[in-house]
């Protein structure tokens, strides 16, 4: 049986386990075969305090035109952490030249955290997501941050209803939003981190059914974690679950290698202990429909 082919622009950070480093084991794991693009490589994550940064970007276009030559076609195409308009616009074409109507878009915005864009991005930068990626995905997945950029709705009103107001009422404020984001295109979204006490909210929409998954937060934030939720949930709507479970399973599958890095102690900028569970991981890959 051939594995199905997911192609992956995101950065290649060597140490701190985030975007490729973490994504390509975890969709090999789960039976896809895994196909970077890096937007860039760094000797870490920007997490610590130096780096050693090389920009991929004008690599990018021959990288991908050799894979268009060579007539190579995939089964999925899923987008992270980009840093210019020029490789959202690679990204973009690529996606157009390429997908039919059966790929699977999957588009993590990957731009703003806590009410606010990262150190780099513009205003314009996120208008260029919005415009040239949000509307060819299939599926989307922007933290609760930029899916208020996206849509245009106030973080600030949102995240302090989620503390003093009701659970009806910031209930009502994300089907408002992820209304929103599916006038743009993608048929399936999931708005993530959006805390509330002890508790962690994921908003999911599939096919316009609408569906809150609360978990209990089960540590601290550490980076990465948001990459490894986006390849499981997108390798696992590939090889046939419903996106609601793929979420539920991408989310119950976090929240455990937040615990575990927590209990050993390992410091917040190493992300998360993943190897140890990937078994397990695999392990479901054998009860997904086979492609
Ligand atoms: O997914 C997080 C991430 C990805 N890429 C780079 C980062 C980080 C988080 O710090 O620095 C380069």
């Amino acid at each position: 049986m051939r594995p199905p082919k997911l192609a992956i622009f995101n950065d290649l950070s060597g140490y701190g386990r985030c975007s490729l480093t973490v994504e390509i084991p975890v969709i090999s794991a789960l039976g896809i075969q895994a196909c970077p693009i890096p937007t860039s490589i760094l000797s870490n994550h920007t997490g610590f305090p130096k780096e050693y940064k090389v920009d991929f970007t004008e690599h990018m276009e021959p990288y991908v035109r050799a894979w268009e030559d060579l007539g190579l076609s995939f089964d999925g195409i899923l987008t992270g952490y980009m840093n210019y308009e020029a490789q959202v616009s690679l990204a973009a074409s690529f996606i157009e030249k390429t997908a039919s109507e059966n790929t699977v878009v999957f588009v993590d915005p990957a731009m703003a955290d806590n009410g606010k864009l990262y150190r780099g991005f513009s205003s314009e930068y996120a208008t260029y997501i919005k415009e040239r990626l949000i509307r060819k995905a299939t599926i989307v997945k922007p933290n609760i941050t930029e899916a208020c950029i996206l849509t245009g709705f106030d973080y600030d009103e949102i995240i302090c209803d989620s503390k003093e107001h009701t659970m009806r009422k910031l209930k009502s404020h994300l089907m408002n939003i992820m209304d929103e984001l599916s006038t743009l295109g993608p048929a399936d979204i999931v708005i993530t981190g959006i805390e509330r006490g002890n508790s962690i909210i994921n908003a999911v929409s599939e096919n316009g059914e609408v569906k809150f998954l609360t978990a209990r937060k089960t540590g601290s934030n550490r980076p990465g974690t948001g990459d490894i939720f986006s390849a499981i949930t997108c390798a696992s709507v590939m090889k046939g679950m419903a996106f609601g479970k793929a979420v539920a399973k991408a989310a119950d599958f976090v929240s455990t290698a937040i615990r575990i890095s927590d209990d050993a102690g390992i410091p917040t900028e190493e992300g998360v202990i993943f190897e140890n569970i990937l078994s397990k991981l695999s392990a479901t890959a054998d009860q997904l429909s086979p492609y």
